[in-house]
């Protein structure tokens, strides 16, 4: 059985592994589980074929036989429930009560972390150009210290969010890792650290390693 991803042909980021086919590589290199990639171009992702794997015409999405998965958090959330039930609990605890948590901290990622940092993603490329994008600015940088600081208030001096390593930490940090060319992150020192543990996680560099090699290599000439 293989299991194909997608991935942007070329990644506007370059490479720096902002693309979110990256958390989905990070949790298939945590599980130990191999992968194939289907690259696609900006126009391809808006034609049928991938529509039908993807309604809003996006990367990443998820092939496994039959079944066909869009959206990091459901994506990442059957790799971890793939793994226990192949009888590992890598991602996500085998305790009922520390599973519940550690999907909880994976909603809270992508739906009260994630919306404002994306915000900030606007403000600077798509709205950057109008004539009120400056005095904007500073409120949406204010939202995300509204989530930060709670966030590194919960975490403290703790390595993880809830114990050990899980599917809600690489949500998490796949999140945040988005921030740091803002110098946001940097003001909280706890959450920058807390980014650098899961940067250094053998899983994580080969996932960067893996869209790295696909963004550097030469653009192919036509
Ligand atoms: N909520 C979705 C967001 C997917 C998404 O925004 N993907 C971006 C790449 S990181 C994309 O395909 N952008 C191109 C587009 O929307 O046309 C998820 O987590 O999977």
């Amino acid at each position: 059985m293989t299991i194909t991803i997608t991935a942007f042909e070329r990644s506007p980021d370059g490479g720096q592994g902002l693309a979110r086919d990256t958390r989905v590589r990070w949790a298939l290199e945590e599980a130990g589980q191999s992968y194939a990639v289907r690259l696609v171009s900006f126009a391809a992702m808006k034609e049928p074929p991938h529509l039908a794997r993807h309604p809003f015409g996006q990367i990443p999405t998820y092939e496994e036989d039959g079944l066909v998965l869009f959206e990091t958090g459901a994506i990442v959330f059957h790799i971890a429930q793939r793994q226990i039930d192949q009888g590992h609990a890598d991602l996500l605890p085998e305790h009922s009560d520390g599973r519940a948590r550690a999907i909880t901290w994976m909603f809270a990622a992508v739906n009260t972390v994630e919306p404002p940092i994306l915000d900030l993603a606007n403000a600077r490329f798509a709205e950057g150009d109008k004539p009120w994008s400056a005095e904007r600015l500073p409120l949406v940088k204010d939202r995300i210290r509204g989530r930060l600081k709670p966030l590194s208030a919960y975490l403290g001096k703790s390595e993880w969010l809830d114990g050990a390593f899980s599917a809600g930490d690489l949500m998490m940090v796949s999140v945040l890792l988005r921030l740091r060319a803002s110098g946001l992150l940097d003001e909280f020192a706890n959450l920058a650290a807390y980014v650098a543990r899961g940067e250094a996680r053998p899983a994580y560099k080969r996932a960067f390693a893996a869209q790295l090699a696909i963004n550097a290599a030469p653009q192919p000439k036509g």
